[in-house]
């Protein structure tokens, strides 16, 4: 009789709580996204690149580590300028990488798997292959302002200029004449991208077009490319200097962008296409979400996230590792930063913490090879949506490659001597799968960008055989975000010494989790028994353990007196915690009766 009573009670609660997660929490708050950059990811045809149906065969590595959302780089068709962010169609494929029929398969099957599917949305800009743009170029309407077309200047020497001092992000005016207008087009990247004109009603609906068609094939969302290069100064002044020594003064960073980037309208921009998307997220009845990529100050990025009433995207993307922290960095350094986040976003924000992309070094080269799986554990552990460059999650790392290798017009721009520091290939290179021919992202042995030759050891079929390897690491860091106590729970960082960073997550009931991580090269002995963590009770044990770690998993370490090997990581939880999470019992965690 007491136990039906126990039993009753037990169902009760535990129904009270999967119900209260579940109406707590989005998808989107709760899953990792996962960056494909097709071009590198698995190639089907063996022509060197990576496509649609390559993509489609390998999702179910998605589902195997765990993540729970795809999104897609851009596969828009494409003179492949910027390699994709240069478009030329929104609602069409480029052939490189297949059809919209090959796009229908990919999107059934991530469905089938139960993964979410989001696209890369380029609003900025077009290719100048656009039939948009060669219809401008020849002012036929409706096209002739769909771009920033402006006069020309003189000098005193009756010389012509560009109207503005403004450069390129990829170095360069970003000015280019065209003849057949007798003016200058805007372009705040390479040549072949024109800036779209967002003052034209038009332009601003031609892309919500895009979102709608979009949306209407099923897609769960949208990353949105270079948001605060939307709007530029109507009164086209002259940037100011920005005093940055390092840049040359062709180079973007010689400028302070005050005219050209974060403008008023962009806010107002995002917010309308909000709407579009929050119109189908009602139609639906599923969220449809915008994530914003927006390189600023970090108080101009937090005015992305919008207000309550009026909500920009989901949000922007968090930089701050990537800006902020490098290889020296220590704990008070990573403290600092995690706070900065924390701090400045709304109080109903969202957080997310980015460490890779395809516009940067690889994390496991910035902070290097030792350190990837630090970076792996702290991203995915601190609150918030968790999001993977590909290739990150087996810890591949940047290739040297020469400037005879070298595509990417960030680095071709810059030429033999500096390309190297703009560059975006090295973090590019094709996935590792296995340790055949050309990793397994090809069966030719060219591809598009050099696979690098570590791949023989460094691959994702030999870190699945292993039995601890960087994707092990990786696969049970995501596992954890499964909790209550990960996804709700409350934050505390703690540098326990200029080394060993170590924070903790705790919800009500629930088995708390702490991290600890030590960043540098020295052993390390810490006390955990600090005032933050008083609640944090003292039998932990080790959910978690790096591949150089001497303690193994479900072993208990003493609280108060805890040795760390240079570059250990432990994600702890107390014994009934340890319980839960090895057996995957989500929820068995909220009752210490029972356990
Ligand atoms: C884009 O491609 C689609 C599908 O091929 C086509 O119907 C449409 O006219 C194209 N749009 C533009 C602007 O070229
Ligand atoms: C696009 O720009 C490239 C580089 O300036 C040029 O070679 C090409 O002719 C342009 N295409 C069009 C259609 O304007
Ligand atoms: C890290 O420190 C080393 C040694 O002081 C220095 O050479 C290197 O440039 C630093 N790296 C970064 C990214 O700051
Ligand atoms: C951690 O960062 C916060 C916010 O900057 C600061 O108030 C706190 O003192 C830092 N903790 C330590 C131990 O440095
Ligand atoms: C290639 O990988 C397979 C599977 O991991 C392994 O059995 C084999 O020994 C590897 N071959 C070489 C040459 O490393
Ligand atoms: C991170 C990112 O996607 N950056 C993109 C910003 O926009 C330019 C131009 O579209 C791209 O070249 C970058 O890759
Ligand atoms: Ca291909
Ligand atoms: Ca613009």
């Amino acid at each position: 009789m007491a136990h039906k009573i126990w039993l009753v009670v037990f169902l009760t609660t535990y129904t009270a709580l999967v119900t209260s997660a579940q109406i707590s929490l989005d998808w989107w708050q709760t899953t990792v996204f996962y960056q494909v950059y097709p071009r590198s990811f698995k190639d089907s045809d063996g022509d060197g690149v990576g496509d649609l149906n390559g993509i489609t065969s390998k999702l179910d590595h998605l589902v195997d580590a765990g993540i729970g959302s795809v999104w897609l780089s851009p596969i828009y068709k494409s003179p492949m300028a910027d390699f994709g962010y240069d478009i030329a169609n929104f609602t069409d494929v480029d052939p490189i990488f297949g059809n919209l029929d090959d796009f229908d398969k990919l999107q059934s099957r991530a469905k089938e798997l139960g993964l979410k599917l989001i696209l890369d949305l380029v609003p900025n800009h077009t290719s100048n292959e656009s039939i948009w743009f060669i219809n401008s170029v020849k002012k036929i309407d409706p096209y002739t302002d769909y771009y920033v077309w402006i006069d020309p200047k003189y000098d005193e020497n009756g010389n012509r200029v560009p109207p503005t001092n403004w450069l390129s992000a990829f170095g360069g005016s970003a000015w280019e004449w065209r003849e057949e207008r007798q003016q200058y087009y805007l372009h705040q990247f390479v040549v072949q991208q024109p800036d779209l004109n967002y003052e034209n009603p038009r332009v601003v609906e031609e892309m919500k077009n895009a979102i709608r068609f979009w949306l209407d094939k099923g897609v769960d969302g949208f990353r949105v490319d270079a948001v605060p290069y939307l709007f530029e100064d109507q009164e086209l002044r002259d940037e100011p200097l920005s005093g940055d020594s390092s840049a040359l003064p062709t180079e973007a960073n010689y400028l302070n962008h005050i005219y050209t980037q974060n403008l008023p309208g962009t806010y107002d921009m995002v917010q309308q296409w909000r709407e579009v998307v929050d119109q189908k997220t009602a139609e639906t009845g599923e969220s449809k979400i915008l994530m914003l990529e927006t390189y600023a100050p970090l108080k101009k990025v937090m005015e992305y996230y919008g207000t309550q009433e009026r909500p920009g995207g989901q949000f922007p993307f968090n930089f701050v590792m990537i800006e902020d922290l490098n290889i020296n960095s220590t704990a008070y350094d990573f403290n600092t930063t995690i706070h900065e986040w924390m701090d400045n976003m709304p109080s109903w924000g969202w957080p997310n913490w980015v460490i890779g992309n395809h516009d940067q070094k690889r994390v496991g080269t910035r902070f290097g090879p030792g350190k990837i799986d630090i970076m792996n554990v702290i991203s995915l552990l601190l609150p918030g949506s968790g999001i993977t460059y590909n290739g990150d999650e087996i810890g591949m790392v940047d290739e040297i490659i020469s400037y005879e290798d070298t595509v990417d017009p960030a680095g071709v721009n810059a030429g033999p001597d500096r390309y190297q520091l703009f560059s975006r290939d090295p973090c590019r290179t094709p996935f590792q799968w296995d340790n055949t021919t050309s990793a397994g992202f090809s069966t030719s042995t060219k591809t598009w960008l050099p696979v690098n030759p570590n791949y023989l050891t460094l691959n994702l079929e030999a870190e699945v055989e292993a039995v601890t390897s960087h994707y092990k690491v990786y696969q049970k860091a995501v596992a954890v975000r499964n909790f209550p106590t990960i996804q709700r729970g409350s934050l505390k960082v703690v540098p326990l010494s200029e080394q060993v960073l170590a924070f903790s997550r705790e919800l009500e009931e629930n088995p708390p989790f702490v991290v600890v991580v030590n960043l540098g090269d020295n052993k390390e002995n810490v006390n955990l028994a600090v005032d933050d963590f008083e609640n944090i009770p003292n039998d932990l044990v080790v959910y978690l353990s790096s591949v150089n770690s001497k303690k193994q998993q479900g072993s208990a370490v003493d609280k108060s007196d805890l040795d760390l090997d240079p570059e250990e990581i432990l994600i702890l939880t107390t014994s009934r915690g340890y319980i839960c999470v090895v057996h995957s019992l989500l929820y068995c965690c909220a009752f210490k009766l029972f356990m």
